[in-house]
């Protein structure tokens, strides 16, 4: 029981590189079943990057330090390890409680060198920091690759053709 659990820890520590940088997600690339058959518009990427930015720059300086990213990594991993715990803590039979569930996440200190890596990537500047900008450029990257006549708009039909182009 406690192996299983414990590995499970490790699975959704490990899964992703950056939750909440990948999390702040792609409406274009990862759209929810609901919006299927509408167009996303690129003021609404921008728009969602923004609103993830404000969330990860929890200082309110305009820049996403690692730290920064690394505190709201760990905090999304929780919450996803949490839900994972209760929806597998059927019988209640206090095996193995939350806390030492949630103590396998990672700490924000622990992550800081990795989000460091990841801030690198799209560090245009190379201050270390990410600006909204640059936290913004790699989602409208993929959107502006799928919106192939260019409107502003990646529709349905836009995304389909990028999908079926992924799976040849
Ligand atoms: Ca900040
Ligand atoms: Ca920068
Ligand atoms: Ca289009």
């Amino acid at each position: 029981m406690t192996k299983s659990y414990l590995k499970l820890a490790a699975a959704v520590a490990v899964a992703g590189a950056s939750p909440a940088f990948a999390n702040a997600a792609a409406p274009a690339a990862a759209p929810k079943p609901a919006a299927a058959n509408q167009g996303v518009t690129r003021a609404a990427v921008i728009q969602g990057r923004d609103a993830a930015f404000k969330k990860i720059d929890s200082n309110n300086d305009g820049n996403i330090t690692a730290a920064e990213l690394a505190a709201a990594d760990a905090a999304v991993t929780r919450a996803r390890m949490q839900a994972e715990f209760n929806k597998l803590d059927t019988n209640h039979d206090g095996q193995l409680s939350s806390a030492e569930f949630l103590s396998a996440s990672p700490a924000p200190s622990a992550l800081t060198g990795n989000m460091s890596k990841t801030i690198a990537a799209f560090d245009k500047n190379k201050d270390g920091k990410l600006t909204a900008d640059e936290f913004r450029a790699p989602q409208l990257a993929v959107f502006d690759k799928l919106d192939s006549n260019h409107d502003g708009t990646v529709s349905a039909a836009e995304r389909q053709a990028a999908q079926a182009q992924r799976k040849q």
